[in-house]
């Protein structure tokens, strides 16, 4: 029984009591803070895509460590996600240093999305489909390299490149016809003008038509630079050619890596062999060392991904440190100190004064907060300073 209908079940409140009641109580943690990081905080998410059969639960295997069978393709969507650790050394030699009693590493959300086969064209992706693909903030792109006769490919062949294309398309003409039908409206509107200025709807309209303009040339709209400006308008909009993207190429381990770059921006590859690394990750840990060793694997390309992927968001981790615990954030690249301490709580945000730091480098040097501030390395920095990867912050506030 649904969650709610059990509370209904139990009570006489109507709905809406308890949607308020829900409310509130959110409310309650949000002061807390804790509903406040798991709901609002940073949390990165990728969808795992590609053509059925080209090792997508695979790889999702081998980057979560999930136990879920890698299936026969049933064309239907499903999802699965879990959420992964970043691993990063920093994070390791600052336990060294605190020894903290709790350990918070930075996460990614991965989602492995089956039912694509690029096969929806002009008639667009389902609405379930859009919606999910829609919140990600990128996507792991798994093309198929790998032979295997029992493993039938959908399109006969085996032909990488092809199947770039053929996923591209797929989202590229998905695209086209939302604009087409936003383009459509505006104009509309533009007609009747007397919801919105004819000016600014003019702007949107011309927007959206250079936005049509790049489908057309068959460019994702990742290929279009957009201003800070558009990008607010287009916010709400999930185009799925305008998510970054890593194209993972599944080979099988004897296979050479394909030699291909992207044409577009935002767009990195790597060539890995999934079904190996999924392997090895079902070992336990002293098989997989001599297993790794046997194959001359230096770092399991799982740890790279994961790092390529937080890299791919725009994103980068900076600390908090003590012997309670050692914390990785997850902050845009380019925010500023208040906005990192809105990332650890918004009443620190709100009540921001300055923020004590200490940069990663410094930490390592001096051992301690403490000997770093006698040599005068901890430095005082207002709001607007702009955070750096790896800097170990405290902030002051007041509220
Ligand atoms: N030989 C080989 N088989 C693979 C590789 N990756 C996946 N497979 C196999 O291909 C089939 C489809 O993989 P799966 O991960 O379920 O593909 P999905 O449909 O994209 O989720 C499974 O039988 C896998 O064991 C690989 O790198 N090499
Ligand atoms: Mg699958």
């Amino acid at each position: 029984m649904p969650f709610f209908d059990f509370i209904m079940r139990k009570n006489s409140f109507s709905k809406i009591d308890w949607l308020i009641k829900l409310w509130s109580i959110q409310g309650m943690f949000n002061r807390c803070g804790i509903i406040q990081y798991y709901l609002f905080g940073v949390n990165m998410q990728l969808g795992i895509i590609g053509l059925p059969q080209s090792g997508k639960t695979t790889l999702y295997k081998a980057l979560t460590r999930a136990n879920i069978a890698a299936d026969m393709s049933t064309g239907q969507m499903e999802v699965h996600t879990s959420v992964v650790d970043v691993p990063d050394p920093r994070v390791d030699k600052l336990c060294e240093i605190f020894r903290p009693k709790k350990i918070v590493r930075a996460k990614v959300t991965y989602a492995d999305i089956a039912g694509l086969d690029g096969s929806a064209g002009r008639a667009g992706l389902p609405g379930v489909m859009v919606n999910q693909l829609a919140q990600m903030d990128g996507f792991l792109h798994v093309v198929r390299q790998f032979e295997n006769a029992s493993v039938p490919h959908l399109a006969g062949s085996i032909d990488p490149l092809r199947d770039i294309q053929t996923m591209d398309t797929e989202f590229m003409l998905n695209d086209l016809v939302m604009v087409e039908r936003r383009l459509e409206k505006l104009k509309e509107e533009h007609r009747r003008g007397v919801s919105r200025p004819r000016d600014v709807i003019q702007a949107e309209i011309e927007l959206f038509e250079r936005l049509e303009k790049v489908l057309n040339q068959e460019l994702p709209l990742r290929h279009y630079e957009f201003s800070a400006e558009e990008d607010k308008t287009l916010s709400s909009f999930g185009f799925l050619s305008r998510k970054p993207q890593i194209v993972v190429f599944n080979q099988s381990e004897d296979q050479p890596a394909v030699d291909y770059t992207s044409p577009h921006p935002h767009t990195q590859s790597v060539s890995l062999p999934a079904k190996l690394e999924a392997d090895i990750i079902a070992l336990d840990p002293e098989d997989a060392a001599i297993f790794l060793e046997e194959y001359g694997i230096e770092e399991p390309s799982m740890s790279r991904l994961i790092k390529l992927s937080y890299d791919l968001l725009g994103v980068h981790s900076f600390f908090t440190a003590g012997e309670k615990e050692v914390h990785a954030w997850t902050l845009r690249k380019g925010a500023n100190a208040r906005e990192a301490a809105g990332v650890i709580h918004s009443d620190m945000e709100k009540g921001f004064i300055r923020a004590e730091i200490l940069s990663f480098q410094d930490m390592l040097i001096y051992g301690s907060t403490a000997e770093a501030r006698t040599k005068g390395r901890l430095r005082v920095e207002g709001r607007n300073y702009i955070i750096e990867d790896g800097d170990i912050i405290e902030i002051r506030f007041n509220i």
